[in-house]
């Protein structure tokens, strides 16, 4: 017999080598952390609903901070294990996988390995609550995690799995306490949650996913994700403001030496590239094996099509690879064993067998589908498309050697709009980049020149994503914000040249300054993507009131901030900047260039798809649904800010 309330010396081994070094197994202890501890509870709902056992899957955000899981699966197994005579559900939650599971960043976790991650939830939580539900009978089990005379103990069993009843429902449901003693913080975000669901219902055709927020008393949220379109669906959202070249995306599935491959692909009449890869339904943001194989077999197939067709003569050359995905959106994802990670991130899919099964499974499912009849219109879009991107290519070569040259000649001028500083160190340096002259004037009067360049921008900044690399470099705000980051753009792009540690964009609080970030932004994650990946792009937080009493003064960011600063002060004078431009220089230092006292919020890319799209929406043709888009993606990442508020007496 088991006895729960003395040691099982074996499991709380494991268990507390989590507690231990939690960082080892979930990434971090703050609130990626704390996100992980959730998926990798949903995963295991993920792997039973893609096995075809499950089709919904609820995430609940409870009342006094646990959250929940819930599917309809088969429920965790409830038989004695053989060899540790204990339930499946004890095992599951006990056991530590062979050798632990180790995570080396923060983006990767266990995809496709049953029961990996709840031991190490368990371990992190205060408490668990499983029930299962299967044949007929409703099981029940508890864990919890406490502190005696010897320390720490972390998911011990409250008594062994018990049936406590019928059911004529099939599933599992987990209740996890994240504990407050591991994590710096308990609460889980809203919006990250929903857009990984999201993703999940993407890349996991026709199964439900559910979230709901009963956090907030009477302010209840519940969204649902469920796509018949899987990754057809994803590619159509992700073109939701661009104009297709077709109705229907271009769906692909194979399966080639155990390596399950899907790809949705449709083109837009935008000139950007956007291809968004998975495996196992985790993002590789950094591409990989099979993206490769993906690249390298679109031009292959598509080339030999541009030949059958006689678009392509004997004599011509080849088109090369960008121009069949000029204006491509493209969706892959990959189901397979034993993934390998690579890349400054781990998000690189390192396995070499990806490339050679996308390739086959495209070369053989792809050119029937372009010579299939009734595709004829969207195979010849493809290839005017190319035919035209080539041209267009060439084009464009030549007006950037054209720009090199020219830049050599009025490279005065152009620097002239940049105040640079004296100091010669990049690692040090930064770069304002100011909207508005007057308050670029107050930027210039107000910085510490020795490590601080100010860039002033006059006009609106040109639209990159509806123009073409020679209309870009045309223009000039962009060319001298090109000329001073020292980089080069799109291939020529160089992160070594990069003569500044921070760019930092420092725009109104208003819907004007929204969209010049966004602009800058935009522009950015178009042409120089490594500068926003390797963390150097800021947005810089003005101040939007000043509370002032006799002689000292405190800044405050929002309302919120303000109500804090005035609960309970009286006789104070109240001032609300309406833009930097009421700045004078010594406030504007004090409060948002000064590294003692500003905040500034780094700009990541933590869901690519998710800024693509942000980025789309905004830039796109559709105007409508921009404005409440703005406010939001001048608030995203505001958690990641470095720096204390702003707080000083002047
Ligand atoms: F493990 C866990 F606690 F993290 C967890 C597992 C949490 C949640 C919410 C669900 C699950 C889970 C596990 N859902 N469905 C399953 N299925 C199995 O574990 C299972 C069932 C039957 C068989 C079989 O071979 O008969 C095999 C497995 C792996």
């Amino acid at each position: 017999m088991h006895d729960y309330t003395v040691s099982d010396i074996k499991v709380m081994e494991g268990l507390e080598a989590v507690r231990v070094r939690p960082g080892m197994y979930i990434g971090s202890t703050g609130l990626r952390g704390l996100h992980h501890l959730l998926w990798e509870i949903v995963d295991n709902s993920v792997d039973e609903a893609a096995n075809g056992f499950a089709d919904t899957i609820s995430v609940t955000l409870e009342r006094d901070g646990s959250v929940t899981v819930e599917d309809n699966g088969r429920g965790i197994p409830v038989g004695i294990h053989e060899k540790l005579g204990v339930s499946g559900v004890e095992v599951v939650f006990t056991q530590l996988h062979a050798g632990g599971k180790f995570v080396n960043d923060s983006y990767s976790y266990s995809g496709g390995l049953h029961g990996v991650g709840a031991s190490v939830v368990n371990a992190l939580s205060e408490w668990v609550k499983v029930e299962v539900a299967t044949g007929g009978r409703l099981y029940a089990m508890s864990f919890r995690s406490y502190e005696d005379k010897d320390g720490i103990h972390s998911g011990i069993p409250e008594g062994p799995l018990a049936e406590i009843g019928r059911t004529r429902r099939q599933g599992t449901k987990v209740t996890f306490m994240p504990d407050i003693r591991v994590f710096e913080t308990v609460e889980m975000n809203f919006g990250t949650i929903a857009n990984r669901l999201r993703e999940l219902a993407y890349l996991n055709r026709g199964v439900r996913f559910r979230l709901t927020d009963l956090r907030e008393r009477g302010n209840a949220k519940e969204l649902e994700y469920h796509f018949e379109g899987g990754i057809c669906d994803f590619v159509k959202y992700l073109n939701s403001d661009k104009v297709p070249l077709y109705p229907e995306p271009i769906y692909i599935s194979g399966k080639k030496d155990n390596i399950v491959v899907e790809i949705a692909m449709q083109h837009s009449d935008g000139y950007s590239e956007n291809v968004f890869s998975y495996v196992n339904n985790i993002p590789t943001t950094e591409g990989g094996t099979h993206e490769t194989g993906f690249r390298a077999a679109l031009t292959k197939v598509m080339n030999d099509y541009c030949r059958r067709i006689g678009l392509l003569k004997d004599k011509d050359a080849s088109l090369s690879g960008e121009d069949f995905r000029e204006g491509l959106t493209a969706v892959i994802s990959l189901k397979m064993q034993n993934i390998q990670f690579e890349g400054q991130t781990k998000t690189k899919l390192g396995n070499t067998e990806a490339r050679p099964a996308v390739e086959w499974v495209m070369g053989d499912k792809l050119p029937p589908i372009l010579e299939d009849l009734k595709n004829a219109e969207l195979s010849a879009m493809i290839a005017d498309k190319a035919v035209k991107a080539a041209k267009a290519r060439e084009a464009a070569r030549k007006a950037k050697s054209m720009a090199r040259e020219k830049s050599k000649l009025e490279n005065a001028p152009l620097v002239g709009k940049l105040s640079s500083c004296t100091g010669r160190d990049p690692k040090m340096n930064e770069l304002f980049i100011v909207e508005g002259d007057s308050a670029g004037g107050s930027a210039k009067q107000g910085r510490d020149r020795r490590f601080q360049a100010i860039l002033p921008l006059r006009g609106k900044v040109l639209n990159v994503e509806k123009k073409r690399l020679e209309q870009v470099l045309e223009n000039e705000e962009l060319r001298s914000l090109i000329t001073a980051l020292g980089t080069g753009i799109g291939e020529d792009f160089n992160i070594d040249n990069l003569k500044y540690d921070k760019v930092v964009i420092l725009s109104d609080a208003d819907q004007d300054g929204g969209h010049i970030r966004a602009l800058l932004l935009t522009f950015f994650y178009r042409y120089t993507k490594g500068l926003i990946t390797d963390g150097h792009v800021y947005i810089g937080q003005p101040p939007l009131y000043k509370v002032q009493k006799g002689d000292t003064a405190i800044y405050c960011q929002d309302d919120k901030e303000l109500e804090k600063v005035t609960k309970g002060l009286k006789g104070y004078t109240l001032q609300r900047y309406k833009g930097l431009g009421e700045m004078n220089p010594e406030q504007l230092w004090e409060t948002t260039m000064d590294p003692r006292n500003r905040t500034l919020v780094r700009v990541s890319i933590e869901d690519a798809a998710t800024v693509e799209h942000l980025v789309t929406l905004l830039m796109g043709d559709k105007v409508a649904p921009r404005k409440e888009y703005i406010q939001e993606f001048a608030d995203f990442n505001k958690h990641d800010s470095f720096a204390g508020k702003a707080k000083l007496d002047s």
